[in-house]
């Protein structure tokens, strides 16, 4: 495809992702061309970008953050005026397991694009895809851009790293390096491993009888959980500045993962009631008697961020960002979508 040299070019990885489905929608909307970064792997897993029916829309090319030469060659044969990057090794748990990789592509993948741009052209604007789990075990509540970091896990000290390397690089090299720091932000797209998004699938799957349960872990962990449509949409306003700036995008809300699994058993059909204490509480659906939420030990992180709860004023104020789905709304439309999904494929994936 020719560049005609006016059309806006931009390079999301991690395009297999939520975010980078969602964002690339408002990027074609926007009149972008748009080039997704996917990490080359036996299959392809972009039924993300199906759902929002943008697959065909956008330039997939084969890009890995930890090798230097491939963000290097794609940059320059690409030539992008914006770059967000989503690319992680994002599950929090699995971040435990791996922490090596996890560095290797939440922090270092960050300074590797960063000097690639600083080398090829300093005046590409760059997005970091920051997050609300660098405040760890938070020092105030709620937590803004100034809230001092602690984070609890590989992830989360990955993403301090490539947070500080944006910084870093826009204060040495004037560059135009920006950052989100979002909190929870979840979606029918959201990937089904995330708590929401298991509670939903999972009950689909109790409703279509594929599943009898769901085993989950810490069930008192509070969230700030928005929708990733919002968040994504603060992201590419982040960009549009005048200035490079960093940003927590967040609702300002948070609740418990027992609340969340309340509020979709409702949408669903189901009436909850729970008994027991820690790893020995349970739910069972009034109707059916039939024990629906189980815990297991196995869920529980090494380490835990127990609540987050973000301030977003500066989004707001500077942005003029907004947030258009409610927790209610996020709720319901994962629970209806997943219903949809499953009577569509038969399955998740
Ligand atoms: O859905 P989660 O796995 O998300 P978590 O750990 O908050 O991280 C997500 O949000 C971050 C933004 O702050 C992102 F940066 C990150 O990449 C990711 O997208 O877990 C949420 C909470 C945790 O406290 C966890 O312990 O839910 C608790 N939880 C309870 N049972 C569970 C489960 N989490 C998962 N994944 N699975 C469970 O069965």
């Amino acid at each position: 495809m020719g560049y005609d040299g006016t059309t806006r070019r931009a390079l999301v990885t991690g395009i297999s992702g939520q975010d980078g489905a969602y964002l690339s929608k408002t990027l074609l909307e926007n009149g972008y061309e748009v080039f997704g970064g996917h990490r080359r792997s036996a299959t392809q897993n972009l039924w993300r970008l199906d759902e929002l029916g943008i697959a065909d829309k956008i330039n997939i090319v084969d890009l890995e953050l930890t090798e230097y030469s491939n963000i290097l060659n794609t940059v320059r044969d690409i030539a992008p005026s914006e770059v967000y990057n989503f690319s992680s090794q994002s599950d929090v748990a699995v971040s435990f397991k791996q922490p090596i990789f996890t560095g290797d592509v939440g922090a270092l993948g960050v300074a590797r694009i960063l000097d690639v741009i600083r080398a090829t052209d300093p005046s590409i604007r760059f997005y970091q895809a920051s997050s609300s789990e660098m405040f760890g075990i938070a020092r105030e509540k709620p937590q803004s851009e100034e809230t001092p970091f602690h984070p609890r896990s590989p992830y989360g000290v990955a993403k301090v790293y490539g947070h500080l390397a944006t910084i870093n690089y826009r204060e040495s090299y004037d560059m135009f390096a920006a950052a989100g720091i979002a909190f929870n932000h979840e979606s029918p797209l959201r990937g089904v491993d995330f708590v929401t998004r298991k509670i939903t699938s999972g009950l689909a799957m109790i409703l279509k009888g594929q599943a009898k349960s769901i085993t989950l872990g810490n069930l008192d962990s509070m969230r700030d959980w928005g929708h990733a449509a919002d968040y994504t949409h603060g992201m590419w306003l982040i960009l549009q500045q005048d200035t490079a700036d960093d940003y927590v995008l967040a609702t300002g809300k948070s609740h418990s993962v027992r609340e969340f699994v309340d509020l979709a058993a409702q949408a669903a059909g189901l009436n909850l009631e729970w008994s027991g204490e820690g790893l020995n509480e349970c739910a069972i659906d009034r109707k059916s008697g039939d024990t629906v939420i189980k815990i297991d030990k196995k869920y529980h992180r090494p380490a835990e961020v127990n609540s987050l709860t973000g301030d977003a004023s500066k989004a707001k104020q500077k942005l003029k960002w907004r947030c258009n789905y409610s927790f209610e709304q996020l709720v319901s439309e994962m629970v209806k979508s997943d219903i949809d999904f499953l009577e569509r494929h038969g399955r998740f994936f």
